[in-house]
């Protein structure tokens, strides 16, 4: 007879040593406030801190807040807070428990619990992995305000938002003398702790207050491939744990945190699971987002104009890989100066390797998504620095006319695209509104000053090669065009 368990406190006796956390769940006091209960927080830092506090000790818990559905609530809660990570790829896959969940949030339900928990003295981090979009940030950093969010901060309307739970929180915990507090931003976003220092500063400014002493923003930089979770992936997970899991994660072998050492509350012994601290985080957060993000969305474009459904399928149009390597070469590396040790072209191998994971199952329009929020700290920047170094990156802009020729909604076979993006509808308004030819889509597309700044709207250079490109990709379709630059 078999037995099948399902993944809770009592069924951790039955499953493998191995499989078992490292913490046990429930044991550890919270030190931590997370925005952002998704994959990729379970499968990254919740990791990371599960096997500091099991190395070194400390009240390092996780408080772990969802910001809208309470699915992922509902899930974690029947399994007391546990969930395993599922390690797939060179080789067999691995199920490890996590226990390090040490209580739960809705920020959208109950925004004022939230904010308790962050004024909570024993809170001395609030880390966030929200997306690019839940910021409300023009690519300049300005705080994109509306009449909600300014009744959120003013304190007229409950803080459900990542800003107004940020100063809510902040504020309250200012009046509580709550002690020192880390926000930890680990989102993708090109200088991410100035950057969200300065959302800060500007919201509390409308709120009518200053940054209260003792509040740091180190900046960070965050790696590892976590795709969503398929039914495969749910199946493959009960087999390797040995019990049923409605919450697991999937992720690859690799993972990396650097981060500037910047913790006046203190911090868990991150260091004893991997983690370089580092005053030179620019260095390797640049090097990710322009080298592995941007070459990410390059595949998801590409790969989803192609008909293909993966990112490891994208890899295998003929002459992409070739033609990744030399966008790599000629337009990245010359505007990043690499972590020592390490070269542009090095890494950007391990990340196509990275990348031919098909065990991840990790779909190309997963990573399409978001394009308006995601290229301006992956790919904008590219171009830019070249552009002012008066070198034209006939690669970068390839790229980007890939995106804007996926903007219009169908792929190379006519089937629909649709556009998943905080942006969609002012992106259909202004196609909408532009001739449907090359010179019409691209001159509207390059308008959209919440995109793109105005040294590259203007450059008529760029324009030209977009148009170009735009053409190739509608006339031949992404794999002809790929093929033929080869
Ligand atoms: C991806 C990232 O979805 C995306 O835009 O490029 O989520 C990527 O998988 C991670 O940044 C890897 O660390």
């Amino acid at each position: 007879m078999t037995v099948t368990y399902r993944l809770d406190r009592g069924a951790l006796t039955s499953i493998a040593a191995a499989s078992r956390p490292a913490v046990a769940p429930g044991s550890v006091r919270p030190g931590i406030v997370h925005l952002g209960l998704g994959a990729f927080h379970r499968a990254h830092q919740a990791v990371f801190t599960e096997s500091a506090v099991a190395a070194s000790g400390g009240d390092w818990g996780i408080i772990g807040v969802a910001p809208r559905s309470r699915e992922i609530l509902d899930r974690l809660r029947a399994q007391d807070g546990l969930y395993s990570v599922l390690t797939v790829g060179g080789g067999e896959d691995r199920a490890k428990a996590v226990g390090i969940l040490a209580g739960f949030g809705h920020a959208a339900g109950d925004p004022y619990g939230v904010v308790a928990a962050i004024a909570d003295p024993g809170v001395r981090i609030v880390s966030m992995t929200v997306t690019e979009k839940a910021y409300r940030l023009d690519p300049a950093g300005r705080l994109l305000l509306d009449d909600v969010l300014r009744a959120e901060l003013t304190g007229e309307a409950p803080p459900v938002s990542v800003p107004a739970l940020l100063v809510r929180g902040l504020l309250r915990r200012q009046a509580a003398g709550a002690g020192p507090l880390t926000v930890l931003c680990c989102d993708n976003l090109q200088g991410n702790g100035p950057r969200i220092r300065g959302l800060v500063e500007q919201a509390l400014d409308v709120a009518g207050a200053q940054l209260p002493d003792g509040v740091s923003f180190p900046a960070t930089m965050v790696d590892r491939i976590v795709p969503a979770t398929s039914a495969d992936h749910l199946r493959r997970t009960a087999l390797a744990l040995g019990a049923d899991d409605a919450a697991p994660v999937v992720a690859e072998p690799f993972t990396q945190w650097v981060m500037q050492d910047d913790f006046p509350g203190g911090r868990p012994d991150w260091g004893s699971a991997g983690a370089i601290f580092t005053d030179d985080v620019t260095s390797w957060e640049k090097l990710k987002l322009r080298t592995l993000n941007s070459v990410h969305s390059a595949c998801a474009y590409l790969g989803a104009l192609a008909g293909r459904e993966l990112i490891a399928d994208s890899l295998e149009l003929a002459g992409l890989p070739a033609l990744l390597r030399r966008f790599i070469a000629e337009d990245i590396a010359p505007t990043v100066r690499p972590p020592q040790g390490v070269t542009v072209e090095g890494y950007g191998e391990t990340v196509l390797e990275r990348f031919a994971n098909r065990e991840l199952g990790h779909r190309n329009l997963q990573v399409a998504m978001d394009g308006s929020q995601k290229l301006p700290h992956r790919l904008l920047g590219t171009i830019a620095d070249r552009r002012r170094a008066g070198a034209f990156p006939g690669w970068a802009a390839f790229v980007l006319a890939a995106w804007m020729r996926f903007a219009r909604g169908y792929a190379d076979s006519g089937a629909a695209l649709t556009l998943d993006d905080p942006m969609a509808d002012r992106i259909r308004a202004a196609l909408a509104a532009a001739p449907d030819t090359p010179a019409g889509v691209v001159g509207a597309l390059l308008a959209l000053d919440q995109i793109f700044p105005p040294a590259l709207a203007g450059d008529d250079e760029l324009k030209r090669e977009l148009i170009k490109w735009y053409g190739e990709l509608e006339r031949h379709g992404a794999e002809a065009t790929v093929r033929s630059l080869a």
